[in-house]
């Protein structure tokens, strides 16, 4: 028991199970103590031991601005003095929902909701109501928060309903859900050939980030724009991750497709509890207490929790942010890339807007099966070797990683030195 990181993670595993409020801050995949943070300013988080780290997680994609921006905490102080919570109406939810849907084009109208979790599970119940269809389709290796029909593992066959992949998950509830291959065009258009006036819904990370960083193929995101308008199914973008992460107009922005509903979550927060889904005016009308969808929260749309959003977006929205943000994390991994080919290690990196992947294979990966054939024990020994160094990845070889406006290139250029020793140390 030599760190303060030890014994708080021994006395948070009495009373809180695995230590931690979310599974992937356990460590598990990485092994070793996970890091009990105590402050953050900026691009660094400083530990229990006082120790501080160039931060790359951001609070897995919400500290876009870094941590504690002073303008984003003053909106918190100034907004939480006159109220944290009415459970009514408030003007700010307003002007949120506005800035929104001056963002992004596809949104009609939106709902606020405080996770991204919720934010998947009612545009999932809403695109069902909508259409009077049962059938989700998802892509292995994507993760949209643990709603229940979510948690499915590929059944046996491509047209078999998928499995629970979570004990808990009653087999009805999986059973609705199809599970595909990750830009797999002939796949998609197979099913829909099949079943495609069975399908509610197609959902999908537009841009992958949770089986680390995987973009589209050509031709994947309008197959799914073509077969759901052809069959009358919904196509939900789950822009959780790389909304307003990935650029100005989030992912279908880049690639110039337009969903029928978008979900967000992380950077409309700005590191408080927001969430959001949005999209056409004719679905989301379906809603309560228009509509026959029944949605709610106690605390959707939360004055202090949208204050802190609304400030974030604002920042954001300068001319410049994002093609500054774009060119500094497309540094970081070129710098990756050729260290670890400096080093004799077979591993890249590549990025999308404010967001990365690093990946101990030659080239990024294009399919889950790839992301899974990668060296994983190699990304964990140089995940060990940065940590020691002070740069905080995320400690799984299946996460993306995330770069705020406050990494200066000083930062940069100590992470790429720190990744140089790494590597060669990795490859030793
Ligand atoms: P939350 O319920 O965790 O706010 O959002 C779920 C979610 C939905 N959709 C996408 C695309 C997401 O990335 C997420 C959550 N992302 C993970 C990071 N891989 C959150 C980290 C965690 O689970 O602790």
């Amino acid at each position: 028991m030599n760190s303060r990181n030890d014994q708080l993670f021994e006395q948070s595993q009495k009373v809180i199970p695995g230590g931690v409020n979310s599974p992937v801050r356990a460590f598990r995949s990485v092994g070793g103590t996970p890091r009990f943070f105590s402050k953050g300013v900026g691009s660094r988080v400083w530990d229990a031991d006082g120790k501080s780290y160039l931060d790359y997680v951001g609070s897995w994609g919400p500290l876009i601005l870094g941590h504690a921006d002073a303008d984003v905490v003053r909106a918190v102080q100034e907004t939480a003095a006159l109220g944290l919570s009415f459970g009514a109406p408030t003007e700010l939810e307003l002007v949120m929902a506005e800035k929104l849907v001056s963002m992004l084009p596809s949104l009609e109208k939106l709902r606020l909701v405080s996770s991204g979790t919720e934010a998947t599970m009612s545009a999932i119940r809403l695109a069902r109501g909508y259409t009077g269809r049962s059938t989700l389709i998802k892509f292995e290796g994507c993760y949209h928060g643990h709603a229940d029909s979510l948690l499915v593992k590929a059944g046996s066959g491509l047209l078999t309903f998928g499995q629970p992949s979570s004990a808990g998950v009653p087999a009805d509830c999986s059973g609705h859900t199809l599970v595909l291959d990750y830009n797999d065009l002939s796949q998609v258009n197979r099913v829909f050939a099949e079943k495609g006036n069975e399908i509610a819904c197609v959902i999908v990370e537009a841009v992958a980030g949770n089986m680390n960083l995987v973009k589209p193929k050509a031709g994947f995101l309008e197959a799914l724009r073509e077969n759901c308008t052809k069959h009358g199914a919904v196509l939900i973008f789950d822009e959780v991750m790389t909304g307003f992460r990935a650029g100005r107009g989030c992912v279908q922005g880049l690639y110039g497709i337009t969903p029928d509903l978008t979900t967000l979550g992380k950077v409309i927060g700005g590191g408080l509890p927001v969430g959001a889904f949005g999209g056409r005016a004719e679905i989301m009308d379906q809603l309560a207490p228009l509509g026959p969808v029944y949605q709610a929260g106690t605390l959707s749309g939360n004055p202090v929790a949208v204050a802190a959003g609304l400030k974030t977006l604002d920042k954001i929205s300068v001319p410049g942010f994002f093609e500054a943000l774009t060119a500094k994390t497309k540094r970081l991994v070129d710098g990756f890339t050729r260290a670890a080919t400096d080093a004799g290690v077979n591993a890249c990196a590549d990025s999308v807007g404010g967001m990365f992947g690093l990946y101990f294979r030659a080239t990024p990966p294009t399919t889950y099966a790839e992301v899974m054939a990668s060296d994983k024990d190699s990304f964990n020994r140089f995940f060990h070797l940065m940590l020691l160094e002070g740069i905080y990845l995320a400690p799984s070889a299946f996460e993306a990683g995330f770069v705020s406006a406050a990494h200066t290139d000083a930062d940069i250029d100590e992470t790429l030195a720190a990744a140089a020793r790494c590597f060669e140390k990795t490859s030793a």
